[in-house]
């Protein structure tokens, strides 16, 4: 059986692919942050009483910004394959955390990338970095022939996260052509999902899209309307992570769909959804979205969720994945906005039933 661990196996990606790698009779080991909070809501679904025979689901307290504990946890698991999928991830948040983001994105990579080394693993264990479309920054001068991203378009990261990236990707090329290790950076465009984090902005919307629909919420409020981004479905994109994996040799793959859209688009989709109609008025901070039945604004800006610095448009190109992995993403942005709003329409249902019911929230403060 093979052995993979998993970084950032409480996160969206790292609940996917821990559930897809079990599925093909993988041990999963997976490194969770210590919170004063369960943390593991993703990945319940999968735990396995550890006292129980045939156990392949395990976890270890840990942290990328601490070596020692990277050494002792891959120590003990001897991994076949490790998914480096840990990271301070959102880009707004990196501009108010800059420090932190780098220890964890970038020197977090090369911690596991040394721990490999020092353990004498470099034959045995393959590495998979989760790097990202934000290293291409969106310059339209970066794009290929065909006006997409792809293996060799330049990078110019456009915020602390994606400079922490950039980091992380060159490491990783580095530790490849120094010492032989079979290790990969997939560079993923946008992939969103039921289980995405609230504050990226689809999943902000495809809830508030149901949330408004429900009477549960009056107004979404969002920052730059007018972004482009290359969204598809992270269940997609875990196959394409692990495929790396399986080659003969280690090499860097774009996963994407080759399609873009604005996050306005996104809006329409999700609130067409839920069976409201927007008409969009005014332009800039005063924009607003319309429902067309009710005349009510339910979508306004708020400068608060601008970046200092955006980036405008992404746009991938999937050939060589297409080509070399027989990689081919199922879902098209429609059926991501369905299988998104669909989830957060059950999930608020039963908070207007308990709503309607007179069950309020507990309050532990009064
Ligand atoms: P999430 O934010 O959902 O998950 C991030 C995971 O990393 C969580 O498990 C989180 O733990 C963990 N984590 C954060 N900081 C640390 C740390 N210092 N030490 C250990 N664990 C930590 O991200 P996604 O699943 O969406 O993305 C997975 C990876 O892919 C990330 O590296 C992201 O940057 C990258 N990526 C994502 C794309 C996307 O569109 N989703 C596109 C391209 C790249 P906790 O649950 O405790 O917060
Ligand atoms: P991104 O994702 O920055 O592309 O990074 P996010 O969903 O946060 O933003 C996408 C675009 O939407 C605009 N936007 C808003 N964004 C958020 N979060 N909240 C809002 O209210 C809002 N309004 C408009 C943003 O300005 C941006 O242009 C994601 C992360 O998963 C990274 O870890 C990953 O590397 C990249 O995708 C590829």
């Amino acid at each position: 059986m093979k052995v993979a661990l998993i970084t950032g196996v409480t996160g969206q990606d790292g609940a996917y692919l821990a559930e897809f790698l079990l599925n093909k009779g993988y041990i999963v080991h997976g490194v969770k942050r210590r919170s004063s909070l369960f943390n593991t809501d993703r990945i319940d679904h999968l735990y396995q009483d550890q006292h129980e025979n045939d156990v392949r689901f395990f976890l270890h307290y840990g942290d990328l910004t601490d070596s020692t504990n990277l050494i002792r946890i891959i120590q003990e698991v001897q991994p076949d394959e490790i998914y480096n999928l840990a990271a301070q991830s959102h880009v707004k948040v990196s501009f108010e955390t800059p420090e932190y983001t780098a220890n964890s994105d970038a020197l977090g990579t090369l911690r596991i990338l040394e721990a490999i080394r020092i353990l004498g693993l470099t034959e045995k264990t393959k590495f998979y970095q989760a790097s990202t479309s934000e290293l291409y920054g969106g310059l339209e001068s970066n794009k290929n022939e065909k006006g997409l991203y792809d293996e060799n378009s330049e990078f110019y990261p456009r915020s602390p996260y994606g400079v922490a990236k950039l980091y992380g990707f060159w490491i990783v090329k580095n530790y490849r052509e120094a010492y032989n290790i079979f290790a990969c950076n997939g560079i993923l465009f946008n992939h969103e999902s039921p289980i995405r984090g609230e504050t990226f902005v689809t999943r902000k919307i495809t809830r508030a899209a149901a949330k408004i629909s429900l009477g549960l919420q009056s107004i979404l409020y969002l920052g730059n309307l007018d972004a482009k981004r290359d969204w598809g479905h992270a269940k997609d994109y875990i196959k394409g992570m692990w495929l790396m994996l399986q080659q003969d040799e280690p090499q860097d793959f774009v996963l994407a769909t080759g399609k873009t859209y604005t996050v306005r688009h996104f809006v329409d989709l999700a609130f067409k959804k839920v069976g409201i109609e927007l008409t969009w008025k005014g332009e800039g901070v005063n924009e607003v979205g319309i429902d067309k039945s009710s005349g009510k604004e339910i979508v306004k800006v708020d400068p608060k969720y601008f970046r200092p610095t955006e980036v405008d448009l992404l746009i991938g190109d999937p050939s060589k994945a297409e080509k070399e992995l027989g990689w081919k993403p199922a879902y098209d942005l429609e059926g991501l906005v369905n299988d998104m709003v669909e989830s957060d329409l059950k999930l608020f249902k039963k908070d207007q039933y308990l709503k309607e019911g007179g069950h309020e929230t507990l309050n532990y403060f009064e």
